[in-house]
């Protein structure tokens, strides 16, 4: 799998900073451009996988704006989630802009949002949220000529699952 600018330092493999062995993955997948966020979570899928993770959770919430909330009670553990830790959590979505309006609220709030609970909550919460202008651009960037963000952010997820521990 080609990535245009890859900030890791190898393919996934369960070794060094990618090694997935023993760490429990959420990802949480938003339905809004479901063609896009499919492929978004098999890139996801295909790079924990890879690096040997102990478990990979999938929860699907209706759009981008969703992922938040979502995240949040992932991270705090209670309720349904009450007897569940996640190593990290990765946020998968789509926001194209040629579709709506409110783009910018939905693209910066599931940005800040997410941000939001890493910080608060101390557990990784990668940003697998694509932000373009296109459909085109989109798919070029879930499985394309531009890697898959999903892949990528679950790397992301790895390697800071693993920061400082
Ligand atoms: N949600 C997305 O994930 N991507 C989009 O492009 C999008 N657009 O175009 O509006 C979108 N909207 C829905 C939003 O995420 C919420 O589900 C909705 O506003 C209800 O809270």
């Amino acid at each position: 799998m080609s990535h245009e600018t890859p900030h890791w330092s190898s393919e996934a493999t369960p070794s060094g900073k990618n090694d997935a062995r023993g760490l429990t993955f959420a990802i949480i997948v938003a339905r809004f451009n479901s063609a896009i966020t499919s492929k978004l979570l098999e890139g996801a899928r295909d790079a924990l996988t890879k690096a040997g993770a102990a478990s990979i959770e999938v929860f699907e919430v209706p759009g981008a704006f969703e992922l938040p909330l979502a995240a949040k009670r992932l991270a705090l553990g209670g309720g349904q989630f009450v007897n569940r830790t996640y190593s990290a959590i990765i946020a998968l979505g789509a926001v194209i802009r040629g579709e709506t309006p409110h783009f910018d609220y939905v693209a910066g709030e599931a940005a800040r949002g997410l941000q939001q609970v890493a910080l608060d909550s101390l557990i990784p919460v990668a940003f697998g949220v694509l932000t373009t202008d296109t459909q085109e651009q989109a798919a070029a960037r879930a499985g394309g000529p531009h890697g898959n963000k999903g892949y990528d952010a679950a790397m992301t997820a790895i390697e800071m699952a693993r920061f400082g521990k």
